[in-house]
């Protein structure tokens, strides 16, 4: 039997209207107002498919209000036909549709320690979504890309200043051609079967499957071809794994696949439970490989992060390349007290997780275990 839950809802704490924004965020806990960065409490995340309205924003500029008439994409650079496009000619293209798991490269940063720089996100800038357009590589490639190209760079009509840096800068982000020929990586027009919505990207964004989500840039205009390393702010400054005493004039490895990673979506943190049987749910994902494993333990963890005792959770998929699995495992806490659960994911490469993940300057690709402090109680 399922006990019963008293811990405080983090929705409860969400703000009912983003600032500057046509669309309300209900459901959403507002992490910065400018630039406009909300995330999603873990219990809302419980389903595969994340409605919309609960899908986490990530925005480093004001959100571009743009016209699809008037909207146009431009294909240059290492190509020998530059192209502009409008949405109607990618409308002639044959459609199709990926569901892909998006996670902040900054997601879980503030369980960083030391403290790292930036947006200090819970666990929540993360979900799955249900993406629709074009493959990308059927709409550039009509440029005919040179053989020298090496990276496509995307770039969002969003722009604005960052601290350190003199001159405006335009969000945009470049993936290595592999990438940009895979079939599912996509020009999306749709968010769960809508147009998208202002702050997702309207009227076209690009998405990369497998990828932290900063290479799925919103707002697209211009797809660049180039026969170098990409070295834009974005690409060397924020999502780049910086370590302690690295030269910053020297490039650094860039953020790109989804490391292994799982959280617990229920019990919410902080949860009062009934003594008894729970079933804790959670999602699990890795970037390049499918999930194997997914184990739940119950106890503090020693320095090696084992410690506690574990059980195997059920893998209940579905299994999809580019989404997270949702698992469940029951776990019986017959006595009262406090209590930590915790979990680890393991992908078929046989990457897992670590207790405490590899600190870096910025705080990107945290992927260590998920804890969840819990009270079992008589009286819940
Ligand atoms: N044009 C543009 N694209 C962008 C960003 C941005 O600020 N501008 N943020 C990126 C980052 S860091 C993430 S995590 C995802 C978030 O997408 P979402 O806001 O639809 O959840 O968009 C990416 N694409
Ligand atoms: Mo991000």
């Amino acid at each position: 039997m399922t006990g019963t839950f008293t811990g405080r809802s983090p929705a409860a704490e969400a703000s009912p209207e983003a600032p500057g924004l046509s669309e309300p965020s209900k459901g959403l806990t507002v992490v910065t107002k400018e630039p406009y960065c909300a995330e999603t409490p873990l219990p809302e995340l419980d389903t595969w498919v994340t409605p919309t309205e609960r899908f986490f924003v990530r925005s480093h500029f004001p959100v571009p209000h743009l016209d699809v008439e008037s909207w146009r994409l431009i294909v240059d650079g290492e190509v020998d036909h530059p192209l502009e496009l409008s949405f109607a000619d990618l409308m002639r293209e044959r459609t199709r549709t990926v569901v892909t798991t998006m996670e902040c490269a900054g997601n879980s940063r503030s369980s960083v320690y030391p403290p790292a720089q930036g947006v200090r996100w819970h666990h929540g800038a993360l979900g799955t979504a249900r993406w629709s357009g074009v493959s990308l590589w059927d709409v550039i490639s009509k440029a005919e890309i040179r053989p020298a190209a090496i990276e496509a760079v995307f770039e969002g009509a969003d722009h604005g200043r960052e601290p350190g840096v003199p001159e405006e800068l335009s969000y945009a982000m470049s993936v290595p051609i592999v990438k940009a020929e895979h079939p599912d990586t996509l020009l999306a027009f749709e968010m769960n079967g809508e147009p998208l919505t202002a702050s997702h990207g309207f009227p076209v964004r690009v998405i990369v499957p497998g990828w932290y989500g900063m290479g799925s840039v919103k707002w697209v205009t211009r797809i660049s071809l180039i026969d170098h390393s990409f070295r834009g702010f974005f690409r060397t400054k924020p999502y780049t794994f910086i370590h302690e005493g690295d030269d910053p004039d020297v490039l650094r490895k860039p953020v790109t696949s989804l490391q292994v990673k799982s959280v617990i979506t229920w019990p919410p943190e902080g949860a009062t439970v009934a003594p008894g049987r729970i079933v804790v749910r959670g999602a699990a994902w890795s970037g390049e490989a499918a999930i194997s494993r997914v184990e739940v333990a119950v106890g503090l963890p020693d320095d090696s992060g084992e410690g506690g005792t574990w059980r195997p959770a059920t893998l209940l998929g579905p299994e999809t390349p580019h989404a997270w699995v949702r698992w469940e495992v029951p776990i019986d806490l017959e006595r009262p007290g406090y209590f930590v659960l915790r979990c680890r994911a393991t992908d078929e490469r046989g990457d897992t997780q670590p207790l405490r993940a590899e600190w870096n300057f910025r705080g990107v690709a945290n992927n260590s275990m998920h804890a969840v402090p819990l009270i079992v109680r008589r009286s819940a």
